[in-house]
């Protein structure tokens, strides 16, 4: 049996057509459903909904032999245990800066301040500002990156944007993109041995699929 990790939401919805592409069709809607493990067309592959952040943690430790994760998620994760064969090219988005349209950003940059930085992604955030040589006080966070700088939280945000919509909608503004951000295919090391053929398979109709949508 092959299990396959996948989050709820964009990245499953994204990942239907690379299955697709594969012969697999997911045979159960996880909108509708409330199995957490979904049976495919394919007898031997099924699919295990887990939190998006613990995709790479299911495939690491072989709770999945593969998984579909962000590289935002899988760079704060660490790749440890990780064979990473593809960039899968969906779910696309930024890795940004963002503040309160009323911030002066590049001055507070410029002088040296010390920056309150709200964010999900402590270890991109850190590299990021540790390059710049800017001073930041890293304020972790789960959700809702958008309420820090208006409530008076943090002064600035490291958050996912891909619209834009919902900073405008919260009266922020992106002032730096980190980095571009799509999905990967993680691997479990050890399974990429032990069940290489329908692995392989899965990874090469996979790689034939790509920007195909
Ligand atoms: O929601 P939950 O806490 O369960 O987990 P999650 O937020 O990690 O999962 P999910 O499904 O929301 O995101 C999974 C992956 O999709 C992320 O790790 C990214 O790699 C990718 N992705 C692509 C995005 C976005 N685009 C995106 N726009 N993830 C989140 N967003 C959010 C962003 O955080 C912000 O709140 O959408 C909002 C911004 O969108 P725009 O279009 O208004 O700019
Ligand atoms: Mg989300």
């Amino acid at each position: 049996m092959i299990t396959l990790a996948l989050s709820k939401g964009r990245i499953f919805d994204e990942t239907l057509p690379l299955l697709k592409a594969a012969g697999i069709e997911v045979l159960e809607d996880p909108e509708k459903s409330r199995k957490l493990i979904l049976p495919t067309s394919h007898p031997g592959v099924r699919v295990v909904l887990v939190r998006a952040s613990d995709v790479p943690t299911y495939v690491q430790y072989g709770g999945a032999d593969l998984g579909v994760t962000g590289l935002d998620t899988l760079i704060e994760h660490g790749s440890l245990g990780l064979y990473q064969p593809l960039d899968l090219q969906i779910a696309r988005c930024r890795v940004s800066v963002a503040v309160r349209s009323d911030f002066d950003y590049t001055s507070a940059v410029r002088q040296g301040s010390r920056l309150k930085v709200a964010t999900k992604y402590v270890g991109i955030a850190r590299e990021f500002f540790a390059a710049k040589g800017v001073h930041v006080d890293l304020i972790k966070l789960y959700g809702s990156m958008e309420l820090a700088p208006l409530t008076g939280l943090a002064d600035a945000i490291v958050d996912l944007v891909s619209t834009g919509n919902t900073l405008k909608a919260n009266q922020l503004v992106e002032v730096e993109r980190i980095m571009d951000i799509s999905s990967r295919l993680v691997v479990n090391q050890a399974a990429l041995k032990l069940k290489q053929q329908p692995i392989r398979r899965i990874i090469d109709a996979f790689a034939g699929a790509i920007g195909k949508n």
